[in-house]
């Protein structure tokens, strides 16, 4: 039934896309859909630019912006998920659980402290266990361009986002005359990996639609020591797109999407056998050509995600069939306006809402007397968030801008679970929820400063930011990681808002063949909200109990991200880039759990007319400052890790920037690694059991793109 549906939707498209083809043959020469660039848009990929193609660590070109195309082809492969394809960004890591569906890291900071945005929308995921990040819900090829913004230096996109927020968009579309456009790629790789995506939009000056389809799949993978890892998945997504644009600065945007996956986990017992996202979003757009008005926004969206997790479906099972559904219902919206009072002045005052329920269920496999399709799903807890921005932004001179903001948020939950089982399987051991019912509202305010000076050669910046964060489900809601507080067995009210204070610098430098950055940070976290595994506390009937609890600390942190181009001739250039972030828990005088490890990345292109060939190196220290057992919503540490180094190599030909191969092999000396911040690995029938989820081994992949206009 899911292959057929699967088949039936990638076929159904490439069909459409055909009969698209068809039906507009002459409009072979029709004039190409423009695109709108917004301020500030310096992602937008120029061939003049020469580009590396195969992109190996994004750089920041523009004061605490990184920019990548959301299409080029990346090394090493990521697989197919938002969070694999930003980690080549530097600064930014994985949190690895089998082979996709990671929890991306910027900074050492993870999940809520990282605001993830798909089309100006927020998800969330819908598992306790988080086996879905907001990440796990994105297919790269279904957007144009991701930008990072690094630390709490921009309001306008949503609460929260201590560390960064990123953006995955697409480019907006308008049809000077009517025509068509259709973007491809597939991708053949190791362990039985293959891609394909198509992208095809049609239209007129009054409109158009555009059909996205992708699909994805790969076998288990093997490390290094060819020890196969329980990690192979599917992953297929069909997003439709109708746009209404009365003229070039006008649009109205409707899109539905739907998407699945399929995953198996090598760091728990279950594996995610459902990941079904339904989402509806309408959004309109207005820029004025003059007036103070400049720009108008909107947006609303509704977000559905059917999860189920299971230790049947994807592998062997040696225990009782067990089955956990939960789901998550979002629905959010925002509104901003742009003025322009002055030609150097830009204010944007915004709203933006989101609610969100959550609900579950679980039980056995079909045929079992406690079939989980049975059960009746109950909600967990339910969460409204309310916010109120304003930013602006103010070139004060020739050279010099002050960016600032402000936002305040009101949040509030509500804890609906009435009992916890602290039994396992066939005896179980219920109690009341302490807090059931409970309900709590927070206010919060956030805020940032900075100012920003262009050199002959390039642009400085120092911000001073301050975001203030409520808990997150998993955080407050989820037994899996903090169901108890130190005291209670519930610690919904017990964990205090996270605030974050985090001082920025930084430079971006073009001189002759020299390119540059530096972006530095220094922050001060009160109430970090720490996850901390392994917690010992007295037991119901034994002596004492292992359990997971969420407590507040404080924390610093300082880091930073460096990197350098030099094109030391028109056919060759060298890169180098650092990362690196220090996290002290100051409440209990150690190290702060979950931080990477120093890294750097080396890397040679050469490109030569149409050719172009790539080599890259990346290492990583060792990690000895490690807290064990402490760490976030993700992940806890495992202890200290050893260093790696991991040698790569690319090639490619174009015939132009939208139709070319490109091919790699990854991981050429097969080494055996895993990330410091990476989980255990679990004991799972049929595969070896590893102290860490083990990066893939040596791997061979080929992407060719091709673009149809
Ligand atoms: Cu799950």
């Amino acid at each position: 039934m899911y292959h057929i549906f699967r088949i039936k939707s990638v076929v159904g498209a490439l069909l459409a896309a055909f009969a698209t083809t068809l039906a507009f043959p002459s409009a072979l020469h029709a004039q190409e859909a423009s695109h709108r660039h917004e301020h500030g848009n310096a992602g937008m990929l120029d061939e003049a630019e020469l580009e590396p193609i195969v992109i190996t660590a994004p750089f920041m070109e523009t004061p605490l912006e990184v920019h990548v195309d959301a299409k080029a082809p990346q090394q090493p492969l990521p697989p197919n998920d938002g969070a694999s394809f930003l980690k080549t960004i530097p600064g930014m890591s994985v949190v690895r659980k089998g082979g996709t569906s990671g929890d991306p890291m910027f900074r050492g900071m993870a999940a809520s402290r990282l605001n993830i945005l798909l089309d100006g929308g927020q998800i969330l995921g819908g598992c306790g266990g988080r086996m879905d990040p907001p990440t796990a819900y994105i297919f790269p090829d279904a957007f144009d361009r991701v930008t990072l913004t690094k630390g709490p230096q921009s309001v306008r996109y949503g609460p929260g986002a201590s560390a960064g927020t990123v953006r995955f968009e697409r480019d907006p579309v308008y049809f000077f005359a009517p025509g068509w456009q259709a973007n491809s790629a597939v991708t053949g790789a190791s362990f039985g990996r293959h891609d394909v995506f198509l992208d095809a939009k049609a239209g007129s000056p009054f409109g158009y639609v555009q059909g996205i389809v992708t699909h994805a799949r790969s076998g288990d993978y093997e490390d290094g020591d060819g020890k196969t890892v329980h990690s192979r998945y599917e992953r297929h997504s069909a997003t439709a797109i109708l746009g209404w644009t009365p003229d070039e600065n006008t649009s109205l945007q409707f899109s539905a999407v739907r998407s699945d996956a399929r995953a198996a986990y090598a760091d728990r017992g279950m594996d995610g056998s459902r990941f079904r996202r339904e989402n509806h979003d309408l959004k309109f757009e207005k820029s004025m050509r003059d007036g103070i008005l400049d720009k108008v926004e909107a947006q609303v969206y509704h977000n559905t995600i059917d999860h189920l997790m299971d230790n049947y479906h994807l592998r062997h099972n040696t225990g009782m069939a067990m089955a956990s559904n939960p789901d998550r219902r979002t629905t959010g919206g925002r509104f901003a306006l742009t003025f322009l009072p002055h030609e150097n002045l830009e204010w944007v005052l915004g709203v933006d809402q989101q609610s969100n329920r959550h609900t579950g269920r679980s039980g056995g496999a079909s045929g079992s007397t406690t079939y989980y399709r049975d059960q009746k799903r109950v909600e967990d807890a339910r969460f409204a968030q309310l916010g109120l921005f304003s930013e602006i932004d103010w070139a004060f001179a020739q050279e010099d801008r002050l960016i600032a903001g402000l936002r305040a948020d009101r949040w509030r939950a509500k804890d609906s679970r009435q009992r916890f089982n602290l039994g396992s399987g066939m005896m179980p051991n219920y109690r009341p929820n302490p807090s059931a019912n409970a309900r709590r509202t927070e206010h919060l305010y956030s805020g940032f400063v900075r100012y920003e000076h262009d050199f002959s050669f390039g642009t400085a910046y120092a911000g001073l930011g301050h975001s203030e964060r409520a808990p997150d489900f998993w955080e407050v809601v989820k037994e899996a990681a903090g169901q108890d507080s130190t005291a209670s067995l519930s610690v919904f009210d017990a964990i205090a808002p996270e605030k974050t204070t985090q001082l920025d610098l930084g430079l971006t430098w073009k001189s002759g063949p020299w390119k540059g950055f530096v972006s530095a940070f220094y922050g001060r976290i009160d109430d970090y909200i720490l996850i901390q595994s392994n917690y010992t506390k007295p037991g119901l009937m034994s002596s004492t109990r292992a359990v997971t609890i969420a407590r507040n600390i404080d924390a610093t942190t300082w880091g930073g991200e460096a990197g350098i181009d030099y094109r030391f001739s028109p056919n060759w250039k060298g890169m180098a880039s650092l990362a690196y972030v220090h996290g002290t828990n100051d409440t209990d005088g150690h190290a702060l759990g979950q931080m990477p490890p120093l890294e750097g990345r080396l890397g040679l292109d050469w490109e030569s007319g149409p050719w172009s060939a790539g080599a890259l190196l990346r290492l990583a220290a060792r990690q000895n400052r490690v807290a064990v057992h402490e760490g976030n919503i993700v992940g806890q540490d495992l202890g200290k890790t050893a260093g790696f180094g991991v040698f790569s190599l690319n090639g490619g030909y174009r015939w132009n920037r939208k139709t070319r191969v490109t091919f790699g092999i990854d991981n050429l000396f097969n080494k055996t690694y895993a990330e410091a911040i990476s989980k255990s690995g679990a004991l799972i029938q049929g595969y070896e059991q590893t102290t860490r989820v083990n990066e893939p081994g040596r791997a061979f992949w080929l992407k060719a793109q091709f673009a149809l206009e």
